[in-house]
C-alpha cells in the first residue's frame, strides 16, 4: 500500500508535528511516499537539494504511483489543494483530516466533495482512529 500523505509547507509549518505523528502511525499501514512534509526541520522556506521545478515533478510522480491520498487539511495550502484535485482527477481514494477551530470553516470545494472522505477530529487520538477505521475498514 503506497500512501500518499499531503500536508502544508509554504502554506504553513504550524502543524509540523502533527504531520510527523501522523506519518509515524500511518506507516503501519503502507509506505509512506511524502514523510519530508513531517520533517521537523523543514521550514517554509525551501528544500535545498531539489528545484520547485524537481518537487513539483517528483511529487506528480508519487501522486500518480500511490494507492490512497491522507490529507491534513487544517492549515490552508495551494499546494495540498492542487493534490487533492490532481488526485480526484487521477481516481485517487482521498482522506481528508480536518480539525475544527473557531471562526473557521472548511473549503466546500472539499466538504462538499463526494469523491473526498472528509472526517474532522481534535485529538490526536482522533485522528489515529479514523486512521485505523480507514485502512482496516
Ligand atoms: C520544503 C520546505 C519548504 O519547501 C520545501 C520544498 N518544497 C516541497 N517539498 C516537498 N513537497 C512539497 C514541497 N512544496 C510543496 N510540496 C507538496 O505540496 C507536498 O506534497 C505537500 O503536500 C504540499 C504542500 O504545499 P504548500 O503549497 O503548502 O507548499
Amino acid at each position: 500500500m503506497k500512501i500518499y500523505f499531503a500536508g502544508s509547507i509554504r502554506g504553513g509549518r504550524d502543524d509540523r508535528a502533527l504531520y510527523l505523528d501522523l506519518i509515524q502511525f500511518l506507516q503501519q499501514f503502507g509506505e509512506v511516499l511524502t514523510e519530508h512534509v513531517g520533517d521537523q526541520h523543514l521550514s517554509v522556506y525551501g528544500e535545498d537539494q531539489l528545484t520547485d521545478q524537481g518537487i513539483y515533478e517528483r511529487d506528480m510522480e508519487w501522486l500518480r504511483s500511490c494507492d490512497v491520498v491522507v490529507a491534513e487539511v487544517t492549515t490552508p495550502s495551494l499546494g495540498v489543494g492542487y493534490e487533492l484535485g490532481k488526485a480526484e482527477d487521477l481516481g485517487k481514494t482521498i482522506l481528508c483530516l480536518y480539525r475544527k477551530q473557531p471562526g473557521k470553516r472548511l473549503s466546500a470545494m472539499l466538504n462538499g466533495n463526494s469523491n473526498v472522505l472528509n472526517k474532522t477530529y481534535q485529538t490526536r487520538e482522533e485522528a489515529f482512529e479514523i486512521l485505523s477505521n480507514f485502512f482496516k475498514g
